[in-house]
């Protein structure tokens, strides 16, 4: 009875993930470039950190490179970290170019195998606040959010959450559409116009815990700033990502290199 057993192996090592993953040190919301590269950072650190993107495919902006020329820049800084992963690549002076199918999938599968869950098709919808702290994520299956279904969603614990979401910061926006006080420099989530080498800075210096217990990191981390946007260039992503990871192994005063 094939069709019974590859149903059961499914079902129950599905059902094994989620349960394993029900209480974790670090929920990532989006499955976006620093979101993989902070996850990946993690796991390899040891902690448990689960993922969860709202779309089928991970990987977030990356696969379509710039107007879906599939070739993506990073800044030759970060080329010890393409290394690391086993990427391929291209110096071009002073940048780097990847291309962007092999970029994402590169960041997916060293997130993952270094032990990172990824649970694809789930829509971060809330947060858990308990005591002025984020405790963890309020999680329901993408399509429900989208057709609009009257079902109850479930909860992630977690010692600490990252808003990985990109330009929306949709999870800083749960506490700021609640109008509980958070520190937004410019009063408002908003990212400015193109400028590729100060967005590229900013990214990095405004990847911080914003609440206690949510952090920012990518995209959100400008918008939540207010800083100008960038572009098809990756680098930042990549070291707002480990910049998250490496203040949350602070945190847990976890060896940071
Ligand atoms: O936007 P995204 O790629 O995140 P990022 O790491 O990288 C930004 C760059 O791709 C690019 C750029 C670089 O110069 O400007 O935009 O900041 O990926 C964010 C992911 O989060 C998912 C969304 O589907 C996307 O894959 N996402 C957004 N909201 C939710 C979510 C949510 N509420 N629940 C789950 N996933």
């Amino acid at each position: 009875m094939w069709d019974y057993e590859v149903s059961k192996i499914i079902v129950e090592r599905f059902f094994e993930k989620l349960n394993d993953n029900l209480n974790v040190d670090v929920a990532i919301v989006g499955g976006g470039p620093s979101a993989l590269s902070a996850s990946y950072y993690l796991s390899k650190k040891g902690l448990k950190v689960a993922i969860f993107e709202a779309k089928n495919e991970p990987g977030g902006g990356t696969w379509g490179g710039g107007m879906m020329f599939n070739e993506l820049v990073v800044e030759n800084d970060i080329k010890s970290f393409l290394d690391e992963l086993g990427m391929n690549y291209l110096i071009k002076n002073n940048f780097i170019s990847v291309d962007s199918v092999h970029f994402a999938s590169s960041l997916l599968y060293n997130a993952t195998k270094a032990g990172a869950i990824l649970f694809n098709n789930v829509i971060v919808e809330d947060i858990v606040l308990y005591e002025n702290k984020v405790n963890g994520i309020v999680i329901n299956w993408a399509p429900v959010i989208r057709q609009k279904l009257h079902v109850d969603p479930i909860t992630i614990m977690a010692k600490f959450v990252v808003d990985g979401t990109g330009h929306p910061a949709n999870v800083v926006n749960m506490l700021v559409d609640r109008g509980i006080d958070i520190d937004l420099p410019i009063g408002k989530i908003r990212e400015y116009p193109m400028n590729a080498k100060e967005g590229e800075k900013f990214v990095v210096e405004n990847t911080k815990e914003v609440f206690p217990g949510l952090y920012v990191m990518g995209m959100a981390a400008v918008s939540v700033g207010g800083g100008p946007r960038m572009g098809p260039i990756f680098g930042g992503m990549i070291k707002s990502g480990l910049k998250v990871a490496n203040k949350i192994l602070e945190k847990l005063s976890i060896e940071v290199k």
